[in-house]
């Protein structure tokens, strides 16, 4: 039995105990087993990491930005020497496999590596002038104090995204995880610490839900970026807009595999068990939905069958095991509803059993790993709504465009998987998918800190993370028309 971890919030440098209501983190495999637990952060804690957060911003956004990165760049090092160890408590206290875990924690040291060297790269841009004698230059400076909110799923390298640009372009942070998976959060405050992080730079709160409204309503805040569900998403970017606060929100995804008569079969049941199944569905990059060509449907959906069967469900800490529980009882009843309202609705059983109803996979948030057919031309709320769980939904196309069509059917567009070994095929889906992210023969998820991540339509809200677009959100242009004076003689 491993040691219960002590949480803690960091603030202005320091590590304090928290004056809300206690919080506890469960291992969702074994619900009865505490793997961390506290105090919550209050409003006292929220308006001390304001003032520290204020109080460190100007010297933070005067420091060479080779200076801040050096400090990221550390904090990549301290990161990646503990993958192992914090991989596996992320395995234990979220859920995803051990590999998973591990491979998160290299992904956040990655990420901090990246946006630590962009201290080195183009700081702005110059630009000629129509008037003689002067030029014009964009530089950019930071938005000053930026409030962070993250979600459970990706406790460590979705706080990267957030965090290592918003310092490296030299803001300070106010960060509020989800309450449900915290230990990683304290990991990586611990790891920007050990790196020498000025006090108040980054400042940690471990809260209930409505700390989110705490923070959007802060008179400090400059700027919001937010991970989530869509419903909290939309309800903070409201409240930011209204202040007049800039906002960055990622929320939902229903995402859509295409896989056509031309596809190589193999890698697609490959590519599409990892994308439904890896993380038990708990992404917003995860395939919810699989749009097969008809004339190579009952094969395919044969093949997904056999792998959905195999699959070793358990808990995600045995390496053995690729797909552990979802991340506690109420996430688990509303993806066992959502499967059990498509049946109702005439969804047919491709692949998944009943509940799990006795043994350790009873006790622990295990859903079935579950495969639904839909019947043909009738709307069932599943392939809409966002279930974040291990189900996938299919239906079946007769063309290429009404595969399209199928694939663009919704108000969410992040990402999508189109299998097809014809050039023209993957042209066309380039052209006609309505998503942020195309992926053509692998899965809908995954990313890469170097490039745009961020949907099309209702799936996010203003500027794209990752790559050159964070620095859109994290940073402002000021425009600097520049000339000299007469010359002194
Ligand atoms: C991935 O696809 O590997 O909340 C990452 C999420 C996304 C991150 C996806 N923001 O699931």
């Amino acid at each position: 039995m491993s040691t219960v971890v002590q949480l803690q919030h960091y603030v202005d440098g320091a590590w304090v105990p928290g004056s809300g209501s206690p919080v506890i983190s469960y291992n969702p495999a074994r619900p009865d087993e505490i793997v961390a637990q506290g105090l919550q952060a209050g409003q006292t804690e929220v308006e001390q990491a304001f003032t520290a957060a204020v109080a460190a911003k100007s010297e933070w956004a005067r420091t060479p930005a080779h200076e801040r990165g050096a400090v990221l760049l550390r904090a990549a090092v301290v990161i990646e020497q503990n993958a192992e160890a914090w991989g596996l408590e992320l395995a234990r206290e979220e859920g995803k496999t051990r590999a998973e875990g591990h491979g998160e924690v290299l992904r956040a040291a990655q990420i901090f590596r990246y946006y630590g060297n962009d201290g080195d790269r183009a700081a702005g841009e110059i630009f000629s002038s129509p008037r003689r004698g002067e030029k014009i230059l964009v530089t950019r400076k930071p938005l000053g104090v930026v409030g962070v909110v993250t979600p459970f799923n990706f406790p460590i390298a979705i706080p990267a995204w957030k965090i290592a640009p918003a310092l490296a372009y030299g803001n300070t942070v106010v960060w509020k995880p989800a309450s449900t998976v915290p230990l990683l959060a304290l990991r990586l405050a611990q790891a920007l610490e050990a790196a020498g992080l000025p006090p108040g730079v980054l400042n940690l709160l471990i809260g209930p839900g409505s700390m989110g409204n705490a923070i959007v309503e802060h008179a400090a805040l400059d700027g919001l970026t937010f991970t989530g569900s869509t419903s909290v998403g939309r309800r903070l970017a409201a409240a930011a807009a209204g202040r007049g606060v800039p906002v960055q929100a990622e929320m939902g995804g229903k995402n859509p595999a295409i896989v056509l008569a031309d596809a190589d079969l193999n890698l697609a049941a490959e590519q599409v068990m990892l994308g439904a199944f890896r993380s038990a569905g708990q992404k917003c990059t995860a395939t919810s939905r699989l749009i097969v060509a008809e004339p190579i449907a009952d094969d395919f959906l044969a093949m997904l069958k056999q792998r959905t069967e195999a699959m070793v469900v358990g808990d995600p800490t045995n390496p053995a095991v690729q797909l552990g529980p979802v991340v506690n009882d109420s996430a688990r009843k509303s993806i066992l509803d959502g499967v059990a309202a498509a049946r109702a609705q005439g969804a047919s059983v491709v692949a998944g059993e009943d509940p799990y109803d006795d043994g350790d996979l009873a006790t622990g948030y295990f859903v079935p790993p579950t495969i639904l057919e839909l019947p043909a031309g009738r709307e069932l709320d599943i392939w809409r709504e966002e279930l974040f769980g291990p189900v996938l939904s299919v239906r079946r196309a007769a063309t290429v465009e009404q595969a399209f069509e199928l694939a663009n059917d919704g108000e969410y567009g992040l990402s999508a998987a189109l299998f097809t070994r014809d050039l023209t095929h993957a042209l066309e889906g380039m052209e006609d998918l309505d998503v942020g992210i195309l992926h053509v023969n692998s899965e809908t998820a995954g990313a890469d800190p170097h490039v745009p991540f961020g949907g099309a339509k209702k799936s996010g809200y203003g500027p794209k993370e990752q790559g050159a677009a964070a620095k859109d959100f994290f940073t402002h242009t000021t425009t600097v028309y520049l000339r000299g004076g007469a010359p002194t003689p």
